[in-house]
C-alpha cells in the first residue's frame, strides 16, 4: 500500500516543486485546478501568450540546461544535452516520445504522477515538443495499470478542448498532437528502444545503440524520449527559471525526485524530497524502520542497483553522485527498497534474479542463458542445495554478462549478483555450509 500524504507534507515543509504532487488527494486532478494553481502557465508563458514575449526554442533548451535537470527514468542523462540532439531543421517527421513504461521493482512514482498530476506531464511534454519543433507525441504507459492510462486519456481530452494541443495551440504557429499508448506489462518495453519497437506496434526487442533514438527512433526517425517524472518537472523549471530548480538540489544533481519508498519502512510511499536529501531524513519521512527494527541493507535506485549495506546507506545523500561515488550503486529510477535484519538476503536475490530471468527478451545469449544460469544458482543455495564453487561461478557468470549485451537489462540482472556478494558474501557461505539461512538460524521471527 503506497501512501501519498508523505510527499505533500514534505514539498508543503519545503516549498519546492508542488506542480508535481499537487493534485494527490486524488479529486483536484483536472484542468480547471490544474489551471487554478499555475499550471498551463509555463507554456503561455514560451508562447509569449502572458503579455510576455515568449520564449525562443533556444531560450528554453538553455533554461532547461541551466536547471540541471537529469533523467529520471534510471540513466540520468542531462536533460537539456538531450533536447540539444535533436536535429532542429529535419524535413521529415519527428517524434516525442515519454516513457511511462514503469516497471522496475520498487519504482511507483510515474503512475502516481500520471494519476494525480496528469496535465504537468502533458505541458511538460508539449514545451519539450515546442523546444525541439515537433510536431507529434506519444506517452507509452505500463500495460497493468489501465486505470491510469484512462485518467492520462481523460487529462488529454481536456487539454485538447482547452485548446493546449493540437492546431495553432492558443493561436500560435505551434501545432503538436499527443497521444497515450500502452503496453502489456513487459519490463523490456522500459527500455527506450523495446519501447519504440512496441510503439511501432513490433515485437518488443531493444535495437543496437548506436544510433541512438535522437537520430534513428521512432518510425527510423529523429525521436527524443523522456521519462514521465522529467517531463513533469519542466513547467515548474520554465516558470521559476532554471537556476532556482538547480537551487533545490545540489550542484550536478539539480532540482527534487521523487523516492518510491517501499519494504520495511513504517510508511511506504512516494516521497518528493530535493536531491541531495541525506537518507536517513527519508527513511525518517517514510517512517523508519518498520516495527522499530534493525536497519540490514537498502537497495537504494531499483532492483538493478547494487545493495548497499547499512552503515554505508546512512552516510549517503540521495542523488545521482552520493549513490554512485561513495556508495558504489546507482540512484536509478528512485526505488528505494529498505531490508531490515529479518531478510536473508540470498532469498532476497533470488527473488530479483527470477524476475530478470522472467523478463529477459531473450535477444542475446549472455542475457538469455546467464539470467536464468544465475537464478537457478541462487535458488538451489536458497534450497540448501549450493556447492561450493557456486559462488565463483556465480560471480563468473555474472561477469561475463555485463558489458556483452544488447541493452542494460543485463547489466541489470549482473549488478545486483555482484552487490550482495561484495556485502553479503558470508550468507551464502553459511547457506551452502550449514544449508540453513543465517537469518533463519536467527532466534528472532523470519517475515516471508
Ligand atoms: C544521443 C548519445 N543520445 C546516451 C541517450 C539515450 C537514452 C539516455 C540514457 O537505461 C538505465 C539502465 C537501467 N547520443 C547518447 C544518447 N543517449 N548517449 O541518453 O542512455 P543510457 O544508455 O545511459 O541509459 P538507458 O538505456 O536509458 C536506463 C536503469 O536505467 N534503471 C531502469 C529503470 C527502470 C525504469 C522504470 O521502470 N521506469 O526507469 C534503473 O536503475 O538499468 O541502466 O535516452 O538514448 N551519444
Ligand atoms: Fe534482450 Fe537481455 Fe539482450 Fe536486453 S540484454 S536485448 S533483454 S536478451
Amino acid at each position: 500500500q503506497f501512501q501519498a500524504t508523505g510527499v505533500e507534507s514534505c514539498f508543503h515543509d519545503r516549498h519546492i516543486n508542488p506542480q508535481i504532487y499537487a493534485g494527490l488527494n486524488g479529486r483536484n486532478w483536472g484542468i480547471q485546478d490544474y489551471e487554478a494553481r499555475g499550471g498551463y502557465a509555463a507554456l503561455r508563458k514560451i508562447l509569449g501568450k502572458d503579455g510576455g514575449e515568449g520564449l525562443t526554442q533556444d531560450q528554453v533548451i538553455a533554461t532547461v540546461k541551466e536547471s540541471g535537470l537529469r533523467g529520471r527514468g534510471g540513466a540520468g542523462f542531462p536533460t537539456g544535452l538531450k533536447w540539444s540532439f535533436m536535429p532542429r531543421q529535419f524535413p521529415g517527421q519527428k517524434y516525442l516520445v515519454c516513457n511511462s513504461d514503469e516497471g522496475e521493482p520498487g519504482t511507483c512514482k510515474d503512475r502516481d504522477i500520471m494519476e494525480y498530476n496528469p496535465h504537468t506531464v502533458i505541458e511538460g511534454m508539449a514545451i519539450a515538443a515546442y523546444a525541439m519543433g515537433i510536431s507529434v507525441g506519444y506517452n507509452y504507459i505500463h500495460g497493468e495499470i489501465f486505470h491510469t492510462y484512462e485518467r492520462f486519456e481523460a487529462a488529454l481530452e481536456e487539454a485538447r478542448a482547452a485548446g493546449y494541443l493540437g492546431n495553432n495551440i492558443m493561436g500560435s504557429s505551434f501545432s503538436f498532437q499527443l497521444h497515450a499508448s500502452h503496453g502489456f506489462g513487459a519490463y523490456i518495453c522500459g527500455e527506450e528502444t523495446a519501447l519504440l519497437e512496441s510503439l511501432e506496434g513490433k515485437k518488443g526487442q531493444p535495437r543496437f545503440k548506436p544510433p541512438f533514438p535522437a537520430s534513428f527512433g521512432l518510425y527510423g526517425k529523429p525521436t527524443t524520449i523522456n521519462n514521465t517524472e522529467t517531463f513533469a518537472a519542466v513547467p515548474w523549471i520554465i516558470r521559476n527559471g532554471g537556476q532556482a530548480y538547480l537551487e533545490c538540489g545540489k550542484p550536478n544533481n539539480g532540482g527534487t525526485k521523487i523516492f518510491s519508498v517501499s519494504g520495511d519502512v513504517e510508511r511506504p510511499g512516494n516521497y518528493e524530497v530535493p536531491m541531495g536529501t541525506p537518507f536517513a531524513k527519508l527513511l525518517e519521512l517514510a517512517g523508519g524502520v518498520r516495527g522499530g527494527r534493525q536497519l540490514k541493507a537498502v537497495i537504494p535506485g531499483g532492483s538493478s542497483s547494487p545493495v548497499v549495506p547499512a552503515e554505508l546507506m546512512m552516510k549517503l545523500t540521495m542523488d545521482y553522485d552520493s549513490i554512485a561515488k561513495e556508495g558504489g550503486s546507482m540512484l536509478g529510477s528512485g526505488a528505494v527498497i529498505v531490508m531490515d535484519d529479518t531478510r536473508c538476503m540470498v532469498k532476497a536475490l533470488a527473488r530479483l534474479s527470477y524476475f530478470y530471468a522472467h523478463e529477459s527478451c531473450g535477444q542475446c545469449t549472455p542475457c538469455r542463458e546467464g539470467t536464468g544460469w544465475l537464478w537457478r544458482m541462487v535458488d538451489r543455495i536458497e534450497h540448501g542445495q549450493g556447492r561450493a564453487s557456486d559462488i565463483d561461478m556465480l560471480d563468473s557468470v555474472a561477469g561475463n554478462i555485463m558489458g556483452r549485451t544488447i541493452c542494460a537489462l543485463g547489466d541489470a540482472a549482473a549488478m545486483p549478483v555482484r552487490g550482495m556478494l561484495k556485502h553479503f558474501r558470508h550468507e551464502f557461505v553459511h547457506l551452502i555450509e550449514h544449508k540453513t539461512s543465517m537469518v533463519n538460524a536467527d532466534a528472532t521471527a523470519v517475515k516471508t
